[in-house]
């Protein structure tokens, strides 16, 4: 009853609307006896099965909750699942990621398996708010059109005191940046507190904007367990910000759908940084891609995402970061048979792409040559590791920017620009 490949290998049969799609790269071991096996397997753990017949199973459960295994290519080792979306709790990504990754990971029939696309059907993606503002309503905040918006991180990651770092956030949107966040592993310390952190830097940001006529925006990470998140967040509000940043990994799946309710009734910017990812994003034969991950945090509702630079000092090729800010940016995605499923967002908002990590004003052409405009640029040591500092460092990265945006070679810019000058003495 219900444990022979024949009832879930199906390669004749056709997805249909109410499928959630599961693509997997697959390496079976050698004791499992080929693909076709293997992938039984996946789809009997990943929904009703188990590994030995059973006698509550019945024909009628079979029915109407078995997938199909409808697409195996031996070649590249990647199989397709359609699930019917009975399998699944709608708004639960919790519940979804057990499923189609979860035991499955684990099978010994298994070398390896990597989740490398889901494409979700209209009653899961219309079970989601997703992004509360998308590229539109971020850029009105911020009043920037037509060129990448620019970041830096303040450094060193974690040390500065709440003055110092308030300090250094001025520097930066004096020289011409359009936001500053703290550092993926900056929340309360002992020498840096977040309430004292966020009053003083929120008022150095009032100042700056009044100063600039600029707008100018601060990402503080609110990253912490969940009741103490709502309280920095609400802090954050209580002294004008606009924005907040968590690590979504690290908080966890569930946390990050209730921080999201949370603030879709704050009307807060949700910048998402996805520090520990790669301990299963990174190796191509196992985990989960960073596209399938960006696809679950556009269906969540993040604003920001860091998605990579292709240049910068995180791995992260070009065909992949093109493919995930495409999967975020798009409102109806084509896919292949290699890496990409076809997706309908529905009214779901985009998500505005972050390239950050390793990046300096001299990666700036080709940044924008290979990731385009719609964007946010992000630099940490490449603004304060400028030989004159923080403000010099901005006002570099701004002048780069400027250089590309009018057809300007970035040497020949910077001949009557000093700071660009610096910037490519001690990089280029
Ligand atoms: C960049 C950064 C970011 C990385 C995250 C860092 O600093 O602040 O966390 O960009 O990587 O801590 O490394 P630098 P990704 O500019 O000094 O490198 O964006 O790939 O998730
Ligand atoms: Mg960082």
């Amino acid at each position: 009853m219900v444990n022979k490949l024949v009832d879930y290998v199906d390669l004749d049969y056709k997805p249909n609307e109410n499928d959630l799609i599961a693509m997997y790269y697959v390496e079976k071991s050698p004791e499992c006896k080929d693909l076709e096996h293997a992938s039984m397997e996946i789809a009997k753990e990943s929904s009703i099965g188990t590994w030995t017949t059973i006698a509550t199973m019945s024909a009628e459960i079979a029915n109407k909750l078995k997938p199909s295994v409808f697409h195996i290519d031996n070649e590249n080792q990647i199989i397709k699942i359609a699930y019917t979306k009975e399998l699944f709790e709608a708004g639960n990504i919790s519940q979804i990621l057990s499923a189609i990754a979860g035991n499955i990971y684990g099978m010994r029939v298994l070398e390896n398996l990597r989740l490398l696309d889901i494409s979700f059907p209209k009653d899961i993606v219309e079970a989601y708010k997703g992004p509360k503002f998308g590229i539109e309503g971020i850029r009105k905040l911020i009043k920037v059109e037509n060129r990448p918006l620019l970041g830096t991180i303040v450094k060193p990651k974690v040390g500065l005191n709440e003055i110092e770092h308030a300090k250094v956030c001025g520097q930066a949107w004096k020289g011409g940046l359009d936001i500053v966040k703290d550092d993926e592993n900056l929340t309360s310390m002992s020498f840096n507190k977040f309430e004292k952190r966020i009053t003083e830097t929120l008022k150095v940001r009032d100042t700056i904007e009044n100063e600039t006529g600029e707008k100018k925006i601060y990402m503080p990470n609110i990253t912490a367990k969940l009741s103490i998140m709502k309280e920095r967040a609400d802090h954050v509000i209580e002294n004008g910000g606009e924005y907040v940043m968590v690590d979504i990994i690290t908080i966890g799946f569930s946390a990050l759908q209730e921080i999201k309710d949370f603030l879709d009734k704050k009307n807060v910017v949700i910048h998402a940084h996805r520090a520990m990812h790669a301990a299963f994003t990174r190796n191509k034969k196992h985990g989960m891609t960073m596209l399938a991950l960006a696809k679950i945090m556009r269906l969540i509702g993040m604003d920001q995402l860091h998605t990579g630079t292709i240049v910068g000092k995180m791995e992260g090729q070009k065909q992949e970061v093109r493919e995930i800010n495409k999967i975020l940016t798009e409102s109806k995605v084509r896919g292949n048979d290699i890496t990409l499923l076809d997706q309908d967002w529905g009214n779901i908002k985009p998500i505005l792409p972050v390239a950050s990590g390793g990046l300096s004003p001299l990666h700036v052409p080709e940044l924008i040559e290979l990731l385009g405009t719609d964007l946010v640029f992000q630099f940490g040591g490449g603004c304060h590791g400028h030989p004159d500092g923080t403000e010099a460092g901005a006002k570099a990265i701004r002048q780069a920017v400027d250089a590309v945006l009018n057809g300007r070679e970035l040497k020949n810019y910077a001949k009557n620009h000093s700071e660009l000058a610096k910037a490519v003495e001690k990089w280029g």
